[in-house]
């Protein structure tokens, strides 16, 4: 694959770029937080999706310099935000296992608070169920001083992975993001509204929000309003956006 030879040059060349997607309080329509998702502007193939290089960059370890950069514009954009008044959600991370596996992750992310001087609370990262895949206590272990560093942490793509209940026991973590393939047509399909309810109700048993990703439709919400959910992410509220754009987003009195 001929991408792995331009992950380098990409970083040095500032190729990558974030674009920010609210959360919103289904209820009040607040923002929550915002959720920053990887762009790469490549000079030849143009717009590629982090769908087609993450798992690229994952497999061969450029997910861990990758990964550092997001986290850094990231706090770097969230503290700016802040600086100018406008910084009343967190800021959402993705964070791949593999950055938990390689590297002291709680670490890295105690300095860039630091560099940056964000505070923790202001911080969200969101984990897969295949992060908690192997025996790995070096991973459970940052997970856990992340959460004591009074970062809030939301496990994605729930229902899609192992989700085992061992660590919704073990962890106790803030949100668990239902995702958006139960929440498609979730009116018009019964198996998924029956999926969604019980995983409503497993977060609110475990004092947990629960976020339905992927809401592209008004009977969507309203069918997803009416089981429970806390927060909503999705087209129907707002695309991904570039900071600028995201800023205007929040402007907007309701
Ligand atoms: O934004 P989009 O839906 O195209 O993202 C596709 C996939 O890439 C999603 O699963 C999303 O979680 C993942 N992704 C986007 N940005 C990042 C990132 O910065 N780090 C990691 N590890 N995954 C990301
Ligand atoms: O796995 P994760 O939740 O991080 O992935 C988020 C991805 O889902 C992003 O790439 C984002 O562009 C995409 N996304 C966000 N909202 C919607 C939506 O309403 N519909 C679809 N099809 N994709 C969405
Ligand atoms: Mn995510
Ligand atoms: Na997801």
């Amino acid at each position: 694959f001929t991408l792995e030879n331009d992950f380098q040059r990409a970083l040095e060349e500032q190729e990558f770029f974030l674009v920010y997607q609210p959360k919103v309080d289904i209820n009040t329509g607040d923002i929550k937080s915002a959720e920053a998702l990887i762009r790469w502007n490549h000079p030849t193939k143009g717009l590629i999706s982090p769908a087609d290089f993450i798992p690229l960059a994952e497999e061969t370890g450029f997910i861990v310099p990758l990964g550092e950069w997001v986290l850094k514009e990231a706090c770097r954009q969230a503290k700016e935000w802040q600086e100018n008044g406008l910084l009343s959600y967190r800021v959402a991370v993705n964070v791949s296992a593999i950055q938990f596996q390689r590297t002291n992750f709680d670490e890295f992310v105690r300095e860039v608070l630091e560099e940056t001087n964000l505070e923790p609370e202001w911080l969200e990262i969101e984990i897969t169920e295949g992060t908690f895949m192997e025996e790995d206590t070096f991973t459970a272990q940052a997970v856990t001083k992340l959460k004591d560093m009074g970062i809030y942490i939301s496990l994605d793509d729930f229902g899609t992975g192992y989700s085992s209940m061992m660590y919704l026991k073990e962890f106790r973590l803030h949100a668990l993001k239902i995702d958006r393939g139960f929440i498609e047509d979730v009116h018009l399909r019964e198996e998924r509204a029956s999926i969604v309810q019980a995983i409503i109700q497993l977060a609110h048993g475990l004092q947990m929000d629960v976020v339905a990703e992927g809401v592209e439709t008004l009977e969507e919400l309203t069918y997803i309003k009416m089981l429970g959910i806390d927060h909503v992410q999705g087209y129907y509220v707002s695309k991904p956006l570039i900071a600028n754009q995201f800023e205007n987003l929040i402007k907007v009195p309701k």
